[in-house]
């Protein structure tokens, strides 16, 4: 089982997608281990895309993903980190495919509303990053036979 960490940009916020968003990881079948509302000093933001530091689209970047709140949350599942990067679609929403999240209710690169972890040295990474392990509850879910065999 591999764990991920998604964030809910603040324009998800903005447009009130939380819930449309967070259902489609649920009814994935993915479980959620953490879950919180934070607005992130620059800092934080800085450090979690410090690979992209230089970039033309940095400076946007990090001022967007610090314009208001995001909500952070760690999820577990089968092949999770390839799985959920698909359900999000392409990072430009105007080449994801219908289905996926930015596919179907984003336009812009610079508004893609979502975030997962691509590896899962990035994933434990950001877990680390935006979470106390005190925060993450490690639950056993009644319907895991359903989901995995
Ligand atoms: P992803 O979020 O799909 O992992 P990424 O890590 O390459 O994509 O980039 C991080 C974020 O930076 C992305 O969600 C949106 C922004 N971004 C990436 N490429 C961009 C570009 N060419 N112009 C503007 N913003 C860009
Ligand atoms: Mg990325």
């Amino acid at each position: 089982m591999e764990r991920t960490f998604i964030a809910l940009k603040p324009d998800t916020l903005q447009r009130g997608l939380v819930g449309d968003i967070i259902n489609r990881f649920e009814k994935k079948g993915f479980q959620l281990l953490g879950l919180k509302l934070v607005q992130p000093p620059r800092e934080l933001v800085e450090k979690h895309y410090e690979e992209h530091l230089g970039r033309p689209f940095y400076e946007g970047l990090v001022n967007y993903m610090t314009s208001g709140p995001i909500v952070a949350s760690v999820w577990q599942g089968k092949n999770i980190i390839s799985s959920s990067r698909s359900l999000l679609g392409a990072t430009d929403p105007s080449k994801a495919a219908p289905g996926t999240i930015r596919g179907d209710l984003a336009t812009q690169v610079g508004r893609n509303l979502v975030h997962a972890s691509d590896s899962p040295v990035n994933a434990e990474r950001e877990i680390s990053l935006w979470f106390a392990a005190k925060e993450i509850q490690n639950w056993s879910r009644s319907l895991e036979p359903w989901i995995n065999e």
